[in-house]
């Protein structure tokens, strides 16, 4: 079978410097003895496993179709195939990116969840995000003039463009300006006060999105960020890596003196099933994430763009409810 040679000739992960050299508490926490080359199953010949130290003892599975691409970055592995039942599927590193059936739940989310909770969004920035389903979604929001996107893997935007015209259509958006880069760098030289939201559609810390989780980077946002700016930020699953949430609420906290908050949302082509989001807003006017100032549902009549599927207002709110056990770590770390 065509598709049992693909997943013995996948590359393989290509070590970063720091991976060599001694990882960050973040990554540390994920370590495992599990070899991160395993990334597609021998196992169950036909099918996609997501095999990760970063969730050890699980893999979920997707049957595939057809792999349509697989290349090597200066970066990470990118892969796309078909799967049976989740349509097309982007793959960095052995992780899933997306699907073409669930990424709804999550580029909705991040994005709308700070943009309908100010008013007047006018400068967005996304940083990571390079398959263009944030821009989509910003592009929604009428008020907002200028989005500026900073992902540092031109193969993805390529790949997205090719693979996933519904997702990278965000990309033709006139308000849209690309830089290739690296997203650190790119923050580090914004001007102080320059946008009212900053976005990071960040891949997993382990990897080349492992300096979005660290405290430097929070820094650098909140300096770009306008006084009573906002920021959403992806914050991994409640059910794996209450560690590195504990970590970055603990940061937060002391970087970001508006407001602090974990939200989340169900994926269920994500490791447990859910994602969290980290909502936080700079000293100034006051930010009430948990209910929406900026309604988009009524604006979709008047947009060229097709419905939201996933995001409403009920739901917004909804998403920052938290399990008992989340909350109570969560809020302990949110006072402290
Ligand atoms: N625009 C979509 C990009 C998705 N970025 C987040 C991907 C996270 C994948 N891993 C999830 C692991 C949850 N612990």
């Amino acid at each position: 079978m065509a598709e049992e040679s693909v997943f013995t000739d996948l590359p393989m992960k290509r070590p970063r410097e720091d991976e060599e050299n001694g990882a960050s508490a973040a990554t540390e926490a994920m370590e495992t003895e599990t070899n991160s080359n395993d990334y597609i199953s021998p196992v169950i010949p036909g099918w996609f496993s997501e095999i990760s130290p970063m969730w050890p003892g699980e893999a979920h599975s997707l049957k595939v179709e057809k792999i349509l691409f697989q290349g090597k970055s200066d970066y990470q592995n990118v892969m796309v195939f078909q799967s049976s039942t989740y349509g097309k599927v982007l793959v960095l590193d052995g992780v899933i990116q997306l699907t073409e059936r669930d990424e709804c739940a999550y580029q909705e989310m991040i994005t709308h969840l700070p943009l309908c909770s100010i008013a007047n969004p006018k400068k967005v920035l996304v940083i990571g995000g390079g398959d263009g389903g944030v821009l989509r979604e910003v592009a929604r929001h009428t008020s907002v003039e200028q989005i500026d996107i900073c992902e540092i893997d031109k193969m993805v935007v390529d790949v997205s463009k090719k693979f996933f015209p519904d997702v990278s259509v965000g990309y033709e958006d006139p308000r849209v300006t690309l830089h290739i880069g690296d997203g650190v760098a790119f923050l580090k030289a914004v001007p102080g006060g320059t946008y009212d939201a900053v976005i990071v559609d960040s891949s997993d810390p382990i990897g080349p999105a492992q300096e979005l989780f660290e405290k430097p980077f929070f820094e650098s946002i909140a300096k770009a960020l306008r006084p009573g700016g906002v920021v959403s930020t992806q914050a991994e699953s409640i059910w794996l890596h209450m560690n590195i949430i504990e970590d970055i609420v603990t940061n937060c906290r002391q970087i970001f003196k508006g407001s602090v908050n974990y939200a989340w949302t169900t994926v269920p082509t994500y490791p447990s099933g859910m994602i969290g989001f980290m909502l936080c807003s700079t000293e100034g006017p006051t930010v009430d994430f948990k209910h929406p100032v900026n309604p988009i549902d009524s604006n979709d009549s008047q947009s060229k763009s097709k419905p939201l599927k996933f995001y409403n207002s009920e739901l917004h709110t909804a998403a920052f409810c938290l399990p008992s056990f989340a909350k109570k770590v969560i809020d302990s770390k949110a006072q402290s």
